[in-house]
């Protein structure tokens, strides 16, 4: 009986704390989007995903957390979608390949042109640098630096260093993404 008093009242706040969200990832192409849309939905990483035609959505729960995934394509044909996507969403995620130094200043640009969007602004924005498993690859403080993330000062901005692939920092990033839904600082 008290088992079943207590499964009533787990169940009930569930129902009372369940949030729900909607983030958009973004970034250039072969940062690791999709990759880790698939790691946060299945804890599984996938090689050789397919680039991105156009979006994904993928819907994944959490706890009492239900998140609705946006996944965009990067590949410059798709960039002019980005901000439809990422309008009234929780967070924009903004997914880099760190390990692509190459790609740094298209990553700098792209990102710069986002936020200046009057639509998204205060929403808040975590950068990733994704493939940290690769020994090139920068650290959170010098993508902090190489993207001047220090300069955004009308909105909430975090930066972490990740790895899809060996699953590193998924937590915190999934954390962090959770508190948005819930409104928290
Ligand atoms: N080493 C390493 N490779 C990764 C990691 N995450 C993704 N990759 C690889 O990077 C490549 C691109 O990954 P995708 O997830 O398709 O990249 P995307 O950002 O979705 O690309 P678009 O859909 O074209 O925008 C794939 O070969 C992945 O296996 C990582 O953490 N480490
Ligand atoms: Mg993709």
């Amino acid at each position: 009986m008290a088992g079943l008093i207590q499964w009533l009242l787990d169940w009930l706040r569930s129902l009372f704390f369940k949030t729900e969200m909607e983030l958009t990832l973004v970034g250039l192409q072969n940062s690791g989007k999709t990759t880790l849309v698939n790691v946060i939905a299945s804890g599984q990483f996938i090689e050789d995903a397919i680039p991105t035609v156009g979006f994904n959505m993928r819907k994944v729960t959490k706890g009492n957390v239900t998140m609705k995934l946006w996944d965009i394509g990067g590949q410059p044909r798709f960039r002019s979608m980005w901000e439809r996507y990422c309008r009234g969403v929780n967070a924009i995620v903004f997914v880099v390949d760190a390990a692509d130094r190459d790609k740094l200043e298209a990553a700098n640009t792209e990102l710069k042109n986002l936020l200046e969007k009057p639509q998204l602004v205060n929403i808040p924005v975590l950068v990733l640098g994704n493939k940290n498993d690769l020994p090139e690859a920068l650290t959170a403080d010098q993508l902090i630096e190489a993207l001047h993330l220090k300069s955004i000062t009308n909105r909430e901005v975090s930066c972490y260093s990740i790895s899809a692939k060996n699953q590193v920092n998924i937590d915190i990033t999934l954390q962090w993404l959770i508190k948005k839904g819930k409104g928290q600082k």
